[in-house]
Formats: structure tokens, sequence, C-alpha cells
């Protein structure tokens, strides 16, 4: 199929913002650099690397919902996520980490104090299922792409449908469901989820007898052999994951006021569908609402693949601009800049052994040469 004149013009477009960015940072680089931690020199070889990211790639890959891929290609990513599960570790930062899958889950357990509520919070975690996608293909020869799980869909069929009924949590070829229903005390219940209904291991599907190893916490030193958890919460879900907290988030014009919105703060004080996707599936007990390792529940990709999303549809709005525009605070919840100050595109990410340190301009575009990815 010829490209359509949208793809054109928004390569043409990309291009242009890269000479753009590529001005910009020569601009910042002639003014001294003030004694803050975070402004490396930068020097040719990484301009051209912030440039370059941002040139479009010609075949970007498409990442699609869950819900329209075949039963088959559904298998292959699971299967895939399996097969990562039974490969041996190689992070030596993550005492805790037995296999590949646990490598990722470690990553995010030991940054995780590092990369929430902060500026880069967006681009680390795209630059993380980057990684993880690649991992999938690469050692485990996945052909597909990282697919995403639009919740707003599905919470648009409740009540009439249960969380259970969703093609992602189907037994036969999604992820399984929610675990047995476990007491607690309502002490135990400091996060007030009051609507959770299950908090036992989960019970059909793929991941039935996957052995996760990092956490529960900020432990990632003590394996901890354990089970997959689910505590679907539906009302925490169905309140927080809906078009309306879309809409209020993605009004916000700059990167700074956008991404402060789509964090939001935590409790619920303020609709928030990054919350509603981990609490609404991980409630009170399950993996998904264990904020280190929400990664051991193989739905957070999918998850967080949506959230990337809104960022892209939200750039798409604006693009050149937008994908130059980054900010919020380098350190967690410092947003009057207390602590420190806020990120720029040369602000580094890393992801320990798992991939190379980048800086943020690397990955502001996902229609660049090392991204390469759109979403249908
Ligand atoms: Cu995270």
């Amino acid at each position: 199929m010829a490209p359509s004149r949208n793809g054109v013009q928004g390569r043409f477009l990309a291009l242009l913002a890269s000479l753009f960015l590529l001005a910009a940072v020569t601009t910042a680089a002639a003014i001294p650099a003030p004694a803050a931690d975070q402004s490396p020199a930068l020097d040719t070889r990484s301009l051209f690397n912030i440039a370059l990211p941002i040139l479009p790639c010609f075949k970007p890959t498409v990442r699609k919902e869950w819900s329209k891929l075949t039963s088959k290609e559904k298998k292959a990513y699971t299967a895939a996520v399996m097969c990562l599960a039974n490969k041996p570790s190689i992070a030596k930062s993550i005492p805790a980490a037995v296999h590949r899958y646990d490598d990722f889950t470690g990553v995010h357990n030991m940054q995780t104090p590092d990369i929430h509520f902060v500026g880069h919070f967006l681009p680390w975690h795209r630059y993380y299922l980057w990684a993880y996608e690649k991992a999938l293909k690469e050692e485990c020869g996945y052909k597909g792409t990282q697919p995403y799980w639009d919740w707003t869909k599905d919470a648009e069929t409740m009540p009439g449908k249960s969380m259970s009924q969703f093609d992602i949590f189907s037994g036969v070829d999604g992820f399984g469901g929610n675990g047995p229903w476990v007491e607690t005390t309502p002490e135990q219940n400091w996060m007030g989820i009051n609507d959770r209904t299950g908090g036992g291991c989960v019970t059909d599907g793929p991941f039935v007898n996957m052995t996760l190893n990092v956490g529960p916490g900020a432990d990632y030193s003590t394996r901890n052999p354990h089970c997959l958890i689910r505590d679907f919460a539906p009302e925490k879900f169905k309140d927080n994951v809906g078009q309306d907290t879309i809409n209020e988030v993605i009004q916000h014009k700059k990167y700074e006021d956008f991404a402060w919105r789509l964090e939001g703060l935590p409790g619920w004080s303020m609709k928030n569908f990054h919350g509603g996707g981990h609490f609404g599936v991980g409630g009170l007990l399950g993996s998904m609402g264990d904020s280190n390792n929400s990664p051991n529940d193989p739905v957070f990709y999918l998850h967080h693949a949506n959230i990337d999303r809104i960022w892209t549809q939200w750039q798409e709005k604006n693009l050149i601009p937008r994908i130059l525009d980054m900010g919020g605070p380098i350190k967690a919840f410092d947003y009057s800049n207390q602590r420190a100050g806020n990120v720029t595109l040369a602000f580094k990410i890393g992801l320990n052994e798992l991939a190379p340190e980048i800086p943020i301009a690397a990955v502001m575009y996902t229609r660049g040469p090392m991204l390469c990815y759109k979403y249908e």
C-alpha cells in the first residue's frame, strides 16, 4: 500500500523536527550550563545520537489491540512470555532474578523510586516496553509485535460484563482470570480497595505454573518463588479507565501538565487510568497492585502499551512541538523543583543490563529508527 499523505507529511515534519532539535540542543550547549547534576556535556557524537532517533523510519511495525489478534497470535504472544520465564537471568544487578522474565520485573523494582511521579515516567516505560518486545522477538522467536490493551473499550461493557469475561482474561487464549477470594482485615486494606474480589493465585490460562522470584515489596535481592496473583477490583477499574479520564488528560497542551495529570497522585483523589489499570487488576493483593513488582503480571506490558499509545496520540495532535516537549521533575513528586530540576531531552534513562543508557530524546518519537513502531 502506498504511504498515505499523512504518513509522508508526518515523516517530513519529523525530519524538520529533528533539525529543530539539533538546533535547540546546539543552542543549549552554547549557553554555560548551570551547576546542575543532569547537564552532561554534549559532544558532536551525542548531538548526532539525539538528532538521529527522530529521523523517521520507513516501515514502522504495528502494535495491535489484544482483542484484534487471532487466537493463534494471542497464543504465540503468551508462549513467548513463558519462554522468557524459562531462560536464565542475565541481570547481575538483580540477585533475586532466576529467569529472563524476572530480570525485567527486577529492573522495574530497583528503579521504582526514580521512575514514577517524575518527568521521565513515560519515556522510561516506553523504553522498557521496547526492550521487553525486543527480548520476546530476539530471544524467544516471537514474530508479532507488542500488543496493547484498550481498557476503555472493556470498561464500556460493564457492568453487563464482568472483568473475567474480557477477552484479555480468557483462560483459553488470554492471560487467565482472577485469583480466588482471600479474606483481609480492614487494616490491611490501607488503599481503600473495598471492591476487591480475589487475592489468590491465578487458576487458569498460560501463566498458572509461572514461578516469579522477585518481590513482593522493594527487595530485589532475596529470591522468593511465588505465583501470579490477581485481585480484580471492578469498581476501581470501571471508574478510572473511561474515555472521560482520557479526555481530561489529553487536553493539556504542555507535556509537563499532560504527564502530571496522566500519572495523577497516589490514592483516588482524581480519576487516573494508570492506577485504574494497576489496581483494577491487582486490587489489594495482586501482582499488578504491587508498585515495585507490577511487571510480574504479564498484563502489565499491555496496560503500559496503552498508556504509551495515549502519549503517542497526544504527540500526534501537534507532532513537531510535542516530540520535542519534555519536562517534569527529576526526583519523584518534586513538582516545585525543591530537590532537583526538571528532566530535559538530554536526561539519561537506563535499564541496568537490559539495554544501554540513552537520552530521553531517543525515545520521543515512536517512528524513529530505533523504536520504529506505531499503534493501530
Ligand atoms: Cu512502572
